[in-house]
């Protein structure tokens, strides 16, 4: 008869840091890494054909997809033409970079946090 309201007072042998850990747990443990745009910005005198070649090549795009996002930096001045890990766009940029250099175009390429 009095068994009911007893079980309704707290135990005083328990902190209620039950509840709570079972909530820290369930909080993600690793935060994603942030990610990196890759651009191509526009100039006037890098050949249409070798940015073309430059999106096959390092961003492992076809030669239609490749024409297009051309046009789309010739036209607007700049495009995102990647999205990566840090180490990853910092490689991109590097190698456009160096193959630019090597056939002495322009072409630039940066990177920014998404
Ligand atoms: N504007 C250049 C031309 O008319 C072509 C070009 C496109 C250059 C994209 C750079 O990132 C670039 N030859």
């Amino acid at each position: 008869m009095a068994k009911f309201p007893a079980m309704m007072i707290s135990d005083p042998s328990d902190d209620n840091e039950g509840d709570a850990s079972v909530i820290t747990e369930t909080r993600p443990k690793t935060a994603r890494p942030p990610l990196y745009k890759v651009m191509l910005l526009n100039d006037d005198y890098t050949p249409m054909e070798f940015v073309v070649h430059v999106l096959e090549r390092f961003f492992g795009l076809t030669h239609a997809q490749s024409f297009e996002l051309m046009l789309v930096v010739h036209k607007k001045g700049l495009a995102v033409v990647g999205v990566f890990s840090f180490e990853v766009a910092e490689t991109k940029v590097a190698q456009v970079m160096d193959f630019a250099r090597r056939h002495q175009h322009p072409l630039q390429c940066t990177m920014e946090k998404e």
